[in-house]
């Protein structure tokens, strides 16, 4: 059985319409009410308005992706029950309208980050890429954060200064507005003012951090899912976090979802099932130390999404997005130990045998190297990228089961 094939949609005013994707080849939606203040109920109305939009285009909404977690719930402070019971309503919502796969992730203050949104690709296409002297030059000379310079080794410090002392007034821009300002999907996103850059609060959020390191973190996390998961078994809702991305720590903030025993830590304290994971292959395989298709193979009952991508590593920790099927995550193991997942998931009488996947990002490229696209989502690099997972997949499918 093919895993179920989806598509990331950023609502009404994504560029990329319901109509492109459907000529792409997904059969399903990934969708969040972005316009929903975060922390705020998603009603059933409002769930299924989106849902129609949705289904008038022929395809079906899968895939929540994300129903945010307030910062107040990962620092648990201030109004964090009334957050985590909102949560709860939403989650029922959702199962009202026949919506039962939640992605989330528990990333203080930011979302994903990256330095680099047009990090040129060797066939003229443009890649998301992360460059650690970058976000430590942000860090140490732009940010200044006080305990900055503890953050990092004399080398890193040495580098990071040289990459600083070589930037323009516009490259410091460019790259405080694109570690601070949000990346599409982000549920906070600071805005950057025109003149002047408003760093000063964005240090303040960072602050509220100050007396959460990473045990914290986790309790914090284990206690919203102990919260949350007597929810999601009585409606079977799949709850699936997202690793860090990337997969280690930033700006001294706690990421606690980075590595195989990140997860395996979180499925010991809460063993509901629902407590899953998004496999998102480009975030982990960022770094050389997990063991991608191990880590498939010990937590293969509770993937209840994967997002397939790939990155490529240098070696001074650096990483640029490669094509899917390139780069350092091996896609063919991955998507094999999937297939047979879900076959044994068939035998065992699952009823969630086809698990839903998307093509992570894409370059741009083509015709979207003239467009304003949302970075890493335009249409054709995901299309390419699609395509390329799906004959894998049809390859793989074949000589497994035929
Ligand atoms: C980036 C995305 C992430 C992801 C969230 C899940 O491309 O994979 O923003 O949606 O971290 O909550």
């Amino acid at each position: 059985m093919n895993m179920l094939q989806t598509w990331r949609w950023y609502g009404p005013s994504d560029p990329v319409s319901l109509k492109d994707i459907k000529q792409a080849g997904a059969v399903g939606i990934v969708n969040a009410l972005h316009h929903i203040p975060n922390g705020e109920v998603w009603s059933i109305s409002e769930i299924e308005k989106r849902k129609k939009e949705i289904e008038i285009n022929g395809l079906v909404w899968s895939v929540v992706e994300s129903l945010p977690i307030h910062e107040n719930i990962k620092t648990r402070s201030g109004d964090y029950k009334q957050h985590i019971e909102n949560y709860k309503i939403s989650l029922r919502n959702l199962a009202q309208c026949g919506i039962h796969v939640v992605c989330y992730n528990f990333m203080p203050v930011l979302d994903w980050t990256r330095t680099s949104l047009d990090y040129l690709v060797n066939d003229g296409s443009k890649a998301l890429a992360f460059n650690k002297d970058a976000l430590a030059a942000f860090d140490i000379h732009i940010l200044k954060r006080p305990e900055a310079q503890a953050s990092y080794s004399k080398e890193r410090i040495k580098s990071a200064t040289t990459y600083f002392e070589n930037m323009s007034e516009t490259d410091i821009w460019e790259l405080v507005k694109t570690i601070i300002a949000g990346l599409p999907g982000s549920s906070e996103g600071y805005p950057v003012p025109e003149k002047g850059f408003d760093l000063g609060k964005f240090q303040t959020i960072l602050d509220t951090y100050s007396n959460i390191g990473e045990k914290e973190m986790r309790d914090n996390l284990v206690y919203f899912l102990s919260e949350i998961i007597s929810t999601a078994d009585e409606y079977s809702m799949k709850m699936c976090i997202h690793p860090d991305d990337p997969p280690f720590p930033i700006l001294g903030l706690p990421r606690i979802m980075s590595t195989e025993d990140d997860y395996a830590y979180i499925f010991e304290k809460v063993k509901s099932i629902n407590n899953g994971i998004t496999f998102c292959t480009g975030s982990l395989g960022a770094r050389a130390d997990n063991n991608l298709p191990g880590m498939l193979d010990r937590f293969a009952d509770r993937i209840h999404f994967l997002h397939l991508r790939s990155t490529k590593r240098d070696n001074k920790g650096n990483f640029h997005e490669a094509n899917h099927l390139e780069g350092d995550v091996d896609m063919y193991e991955i998507i094999k130990r999937v297939l047979l997942e879900q076959e044994r998931r068939q035998k065992v009488g699952r009823k969630d045998i086809a698990i839903p996947m998307r093509p992570d990002h894409g370059h741009q490229m083509l015709d979207d190297l003239k467009k304003t696209t949302n970075p890493g989502y335009s249409a054709i690099g995901r299309l390419r990228g699609l395509a390329e997972l799906r004959g894998l997949e049809m390859g793989i499918l074949k000589s497994l089961f035929s």
